[in-house]
């Protein structure tokens, strides 16, 4: 269902009219109440009057996830404390945390975008929603909590975790949709399937996925486990939290709310803007969010634009699935290696489960010589006898060979010796770090 036609149909023509007049307008905020703005700006020799088509955009300066650490906590409000109604954070990976401040029309833009991605997820006001995303700090759980309440539909605030009382609720309340990353909706799979429940002969028939990447296989792999049809949707805490894209049922890619954020792909390496169609990092700049707009954030994810209206009729610009982040790409004897790839091989292959981890022997932060990929197998293939075993990691490593162009050694774990997470999945590790990092069971 398109809940706002208005603006989810509109033609490109009155879009970037009403994207260039909040662009000036946001321009001109940040530049006179945030010195960090001024002096950036100042130093590419722009002010917020040369802003005068869209084709300006590209005078402005970039930000990134280094300057929110710089100017932490509140060196990048727009507005005094006092009109802040909630502050939400994300731990990063290093260093400061990134703190993400709300005003009273920011929660309110936010849930609505969010009752507009459900909706296009295919969720209507009778479904019962089973919200999985952690609560706290995390924009996953009260994002989706308050788009669910907008919308109209029940939310069941279950958070991550308690994985066999989230099954039990799951068939006592008669939940339809369930909302988590990918990686927790296997695992809530899992234990159903050892409590004796098989989650295809309940009420659930829609998840809505996102938070960490995920592939076109693993979605396969869930929505025929779980007997659902399984969404993307897209979201960071620096812009929004989730909200900024969703797919809708044709799963072509995920709609951009182009209303409120403003898209640009460029090269990582150079800064410069690339066409529709081509892949490269996704900048992104909010039109509308008062407390802590960004102009220009590099996000990092690496993606690509599709510009065609889609069968649903929504006429906003789609982003492809994320395949990789410009700053966990690996490098590997000089190859670039995205943990997606070896995701994607892991998935076609019969008898592997898609729980996986990626140690490497790190020299500097991105280059590594050695690649060892723990790859979990399925229970019938590990009670197997040893020649099995043997030519299943053959066949894995002639498949990584191929895809990744370089070679890695596989190494064949027992089930269950990947710890799962209720969160995002970590996969590459140091081997340094792998015994105390809790990403392995045993
Ligand atoms: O993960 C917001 C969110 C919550 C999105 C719930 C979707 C659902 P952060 O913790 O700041 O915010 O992490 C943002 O996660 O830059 C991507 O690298 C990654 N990410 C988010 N959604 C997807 C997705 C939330 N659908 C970072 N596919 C982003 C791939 C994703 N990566």
């Amino acid at each position: 269902m398109i809940r706002d036609p208005e603006h989810e149909k509109m033609s490109r023509k009155q879009l970037e009219k009403l994207q260039l007049e909040r662009l000036q307008a946001r321009v001109k905020d940040v530049y006179e109440k945030v010195p960090f703005y001024r002096r950036v700006f100042k130093g590419k020799g722009v002010t917020p009057d040369d802003i005068k088509t869209m084709a300006d955009l590209k005078k402005l300066p970039f930000t990134s996830k280094i300057d929110f650490r710089d100017n932490y906590p509140y060196g990048l409000m727009t507005v005094p404390l006092e009109k802040v109604v909630r502050i939400h954070s994300s731990s990063g990976t290093t260093g400061k945390p990134i703190i993400a401040p709300y005003t009273e029309a920011d929660v309110d833009m936010w849930s609505e975008v969010m009752a507009r991605t459900l909706a296009s997820a295919g969720m209507t006001r009778h479904d019962v929603m089973q919200n999985a995303y952690g609560y706290g700090l995390f924009t996953g759980g009260l994002g989706f909590h308050y788009g669910c309440e907008r919308l109209g539909a029940t939310v069941i605030p279950t958070g991550g975790g308690n994985t066999k009382r989230q099954i039990l609720l799951m068939q006592d309340l008669g939940t339809t949709v369930i909302t988590c990353t990918p990686t927790y909706a296997l695992i809530l799979n899992e234990t159903a399937k050892e409590m004796g429940v098989d989650l295809r002969e309940t009420k659930l028939r829609l998840g809505i996925h996102g938070a960490e990447p995920w592939s076109e296989q693993m979605r396969k792999d869930i929505e025929e486990r779980i007997g659902i049809s399984a969404i993307n949707v897209y979201g960071l805490t620096e812009v929004i939290g989730p909200g900024v894209s969703v797919e809708c049922e044709h799963k072509n890619g995920m709609h951009i709310w182009e209303d409120h954020f403003l898209v640009e792909i460029i090269n990582p390496a150079t800064g410069e803007q690339l066409p529709y169609g081509q892949e490269g990092e996704l900048v992104i700049t909010t039109l509308t969010k008062e407390a802590q707009p960004v102009i220009r954030f590099r996000t990092r994810d690496i993606t690509k634009l599709i510009p065609e209206t889609c069968k649903c009729g929504r006429t906003m610009v789609r982003m492809a699935r994320i395949t990789g982040r410009s700053d966990d790409m690996l490098v590997v004897r000089g190859v670039n290696v995205f943990p997606s790839q070896i995701e994607n091989v892991l998935l076609e292959v019969e008898g592997v489960e898609p729980h996986y981890l990626i140690v490497v022997d790190r020299h500097d932060a991105f280059s590594t010589e050695d690649l060892e990929i723990w790859v979990e197998v399925s229970e019938a293939v590990f009670s197997d006898e040893m020649q099995k075993m043997e030519k299943l990691e053959k066949k894995l490593r002639a498949e990584m060979d191929s895809v990744l162009g370089i070679s890695a050694r596989i190494k064949l774990v027992e089930p269950r010796t990947i710890a799962r997470t209720e969160g995002k999945a970590r996969r590459v590790v140091d081997r340094k770090d792998l015994k105390n990092s809790g990403l392995i069971t045993k």
